[in-house]
């Protein structure tokens, strides 16, 4: 549900665009990519994950479920990144994301969908792969996160993530085989012609495929095997929107770090993102 009633009342009488926001987090660089493509003006609240700014109160007074991002527009309070960029397409109709007519929004919508079903994948692998330099946390840090986060699946998540040297094995093969599944069906759409996954036009497809492609390029995802989405990746990448959506956001250095991370953990101990289910096949 996109429209919630904040614990924090001051948000109420917020005027104009403001965004909570994760740098690096895929949900908060969707939002941020759509309010770019749409040329608007909108205030900052950087939120650091790996600092569990998430988890204070005043925060989870903003969005429950202690997440990021959360979106206010005059005063009305959003979460849930899809919901978002579809609330910005419709209230900031220019220049529009959304195509004309029943069958192309109902063929968005989808796209829309999956996306957001392949968050949780992207989350799974991302910790899996990515993160783990990014948070070590002791028990007693995790028991800490868990009394001040009020968002069980995400703290169960957490302790899971931080008590094991890997996530289990079955999960990981059912997220990588999601998101293949995924990518050859993007790959089956752009090879109509594309440019873009609905076609010549650029839409919400886009703001929300374009950070999952991006995540598991950075995890060294063999993008080779779906030859039109990588190409369509290519012409994201030098779109003023993902520069200044997500890209800009990234701390310096960050993406050589977490390539210099997957290439030692690939050669030391075998931990790679191409030795699971349908990739290692
Ligand atoms: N369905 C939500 C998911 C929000 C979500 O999971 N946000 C992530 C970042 S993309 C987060 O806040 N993670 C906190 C953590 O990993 O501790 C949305 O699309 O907005």
């Amino acid at each position: 549900m996109p429209v919630i009633e904040p614990g924090d009342p001051a948000l109420k009488a917020l005027k104009g665009l403001h965004l909570w926001h994760g740098d690096l987090s895929s949900c908060s660089q969707r939002v941020r990519i759509t309010l770019d493509e749409k040329g608007l003006e909108w205030q900052s609240h950087p939120i650091s994950i790996p600092d569990n700014e998430h988890a204070t109160p005043e925060y989870q007074a903003i969005n429950p479920d202690g997440l990021v991002p959360a979106f206010v527009h005059d005063g009305v309070v959003m979460i849930e990144s899809k919901d978002i960029i579809q609330y910005l397409d419709s209230a900031f109709p220019k220049p529009p994301l959304t195509p004309d007519g029943a069958e192309g929004r109902a063929r968005l919508q989808k796209w829309i969908d999956r996306a957001d079903t392949g968050q949780s994948d992207l989350k799974l692998l991302s910790h899996e792969f990515l993160f783990r330099p990014r948070k070590t946390m002791t028990p007693e840090d995790v028991d800490d996160f868990a009394a001040a986060h009020q968002n069980k699946e995400l703290v169960s998540f957490i302790r899971e993530w931080q008590s094991a040297d890997m996530l289990s094995a079955d999960k990981i093969v059912a997220a990588v085989d999601r998101t293949h599944a995924y990518f050859q069906e993007l790959d089956g759409a752009l090879r109509q012609g594309g440019p873009w996954i609905m076609g010549a036009q650029f839409t919400l497809a886009e703001a929300a495929w374009m950070p999952n492609v991006h995540r598991m390029w950075l995890m060294d995802w063999p993008l080779e095997r779906y030859p039109n989405l990588a190409a369509w990746f290519e012409r994201a990448q030098a779109r003023p929107s993902f520069i200044s959506g997500l890209a800009d956001w990234e701390p310096a250095g960050v993406a050589k770090r977490f390539q210099d991370y997957v290439a030692e953990r690939g050669a030391d101990a075998g931990i790679h993102v191409r030795n699971f289910g349908a990739l290692a096949a």
